[in-house]
């Protein structure tokens, strides 16, 4: 291929591998090296010079020529998740001030420019916190290169692979390690749209990703999961994976699931190896250059897992603040997640989240407090608490506990759907006479998720 420059990141649009008919496909279109890049450059000419940019991020060859453009550029891309309703869109526009543009595919550009820097921001991906709308996280190219390069060291993942997964192109798992990935090892990328037993089975893959929810999927669907036995690695992330799950899957595919651990902040920190011992409820241990430590009271042996390496975030975009919030003092990143590290052979063990008010359903991280905020926007709705609530498909269920008047739960379900995002709707509303509250007025949401309080009493 004819290359200019260094594509940041990007190793296999360098053309060091040559170029193929069928590196790409998504939803079922097929694109070569060539073309990504072409139209990547068509993106980088609109984009050139912008401080930032946005773009629905279906999965399509467009989401990913606009990612590959924006590296080409330096410009950060912004991936607005599809599902999002008007408020949500608005927030991520307005916070980033990313300007939103078309891509088309067909379009061909030989534009050239300035290789972006490492240091320089390449994503801008929203993700929740507890309380408040989701915050812009920002990912330098270096920061993307350093984790990918870990990844392939631990996965053995390389051009032989195929790499299929069919998650959603605007978090990290499906934009990150699941397509700019496949453009840095030079595997082969098979994007099956949705991420459905079929499609996976159908896929032909040496290398799959998935969310526990996928896998599970899998699990329940003998013929699909027997059709993944052709595959060299299996790969879980984003929630923890159940031990049945990884059992099902071991007895219907004979390979052993890796499971692999990160945030959006921190990208993929720890993991299992290919061709290392693997056991169910375990996440491996560091990848190179990262180093953990719990921050366990004395005497404890499971506290908060904190981390540090060349793979964690610039910051939230505009926020120094909760920027600050989320390191120690001594500069260690606070995960907010629970775990324990195996004495003798460093595996990390994930236990659990610090907040009750952290959700991860389907994979996705929902912020208890944005619902509630998107429910109290509701006229009928006087009180909203939201649980996660444990749930053998979604590993939680979002659960809104209201008190409403006038308006029925699936009416406040696609309240949530509409203004927020699908995939944040709430999978069960209960009416209540008033939320248990501790002296000082905060919800009591573990009498909530126990049950132990009167629903009526008021
Ligand atoms: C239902 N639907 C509604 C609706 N009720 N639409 C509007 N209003 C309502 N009230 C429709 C949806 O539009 C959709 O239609 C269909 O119902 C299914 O909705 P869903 O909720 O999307 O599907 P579900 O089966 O529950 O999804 C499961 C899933 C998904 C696994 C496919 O949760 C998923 O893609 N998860 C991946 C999350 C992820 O990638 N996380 C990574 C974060 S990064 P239709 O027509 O569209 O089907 C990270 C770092 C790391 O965590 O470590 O990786
Ligand atoms: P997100 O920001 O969407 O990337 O979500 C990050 C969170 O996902 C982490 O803080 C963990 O709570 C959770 N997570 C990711 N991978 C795993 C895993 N393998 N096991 C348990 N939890 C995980």
């Amino acid at each position: 291929m004819n290359t200019e420059g260094d594509v940041t990141v990007l190793t296999a649009l360098d053309g060091v591998y040559g170029d193929r008919k069928d590196a790409i496909s998504v939803a079922g279109r097929t694109a070569s090296y060539e073309e990504l890049l072409g139209a990547a450059r068509a993106v980088a000419a609109d984009v050139a010079g912008a401080k930032s940019f946005a773009m629905t991020a279906t999965a399509s060859l467009e989401t990913v020529a606009a990612a590959v453009g924006g590296l080409l550029a330096g410009v950060p891309f912004v991936p607005l998740p599809p599902d999002a309703g008007p408020a949500e869109r608005e927030h991520v526009l307005r916070d980033s001030g990313a300007e939103v543009v078309e891509v088309d595919f067909a379009r061909r550009s030989g534009w050239t420019g300035p290789a972006a820097a490492p240091e320089d921001p390449a994503l801008v991906l929203y993700t929740s916190g507890t309380t408040g709308a989701p915050k812009g996280v920002v990912l330098t190219g270096a920061a993307l290169a350093a984790d990918l390069d870990a990844l392939a060291g631990a996965w053995q993942w390389s051009a032989e692979d195929t790499l299929v997964h069919g998650l959603p192109l605007f978090h990290v798992h499906g934009l990150v390690l699941g397509v700019l990935g496949a453009l840095r090892t030079g595997s082969r990328l098979v994007h099956t749209g949705r991420p459905t037993p079929g499609a996976y089975a159908e896929a032909g893959g040496s290398l799959y990703f998935g969310v526990p929810t996928v896998w599970s999927r899998i699990a329940a669907d003998p013929e699909a999961a027997g059709a993944l036995s052709a595959a060299r690695l299996l790969v879980s992330g984003s929630a923890a994976l159940p031990a049945p799950v990884f059992r099902d899957l071991e007895r219907l595919t004979g390979l052993r699931p890796v499971e692999r651990y990160g945030m959006t902040e921190t990208l993929i920190t720890v993991s299992g190896r290919a061709g290392g011992e693997v056991r169910p409820g375990t996440v491996g241990t560091p990848l190179p250059g990262i180093r953990t430590r719990i921050a366990a009271e004395p005497g404890a042996e499971i506290g908060e897992l904190q981390l540090t390496g060349p793979t964690l975030f610039a910051g939230y975009l505009g926020r120094p603040e909760a920027t600050a919030a989320a390191y120690t003092e001594d500069g260690w990143f606070r995960t907010g997640d629970i775990a324990a590290v195996d004495e003798v052979d460093g595996v990390h063990r994930i236990v659990g989240r610090a907040s009750i008010d952290m959700i991860k359903t389907g994979g996705y991280r929902v912020g208890a407090g944005e619902i509630e905020n998107a429910l109290l926007d509701h006229p009928g709705v006087s009180e909203a608490a939201v649980v996660g609530v444990p749930d053998a498909d979604l590993g939680q269920r979002i659960v809104a506990f209201v008190v409403a008047a006038g308006v029925t739960g699936a009416e406040l379900t696609d309240f949530v759907a509409a203004h927020l995002s699908v995939h944040k709707r709430p999978r069960e509303v209960r009416f209540v006479a008033a939320i248990p509250r501790n002296a000082m007025g905060k919800p009591q949401k573990k009498l909530l998720l126990t049950g132990e309080y009167d629903p009526q009493a008021g």
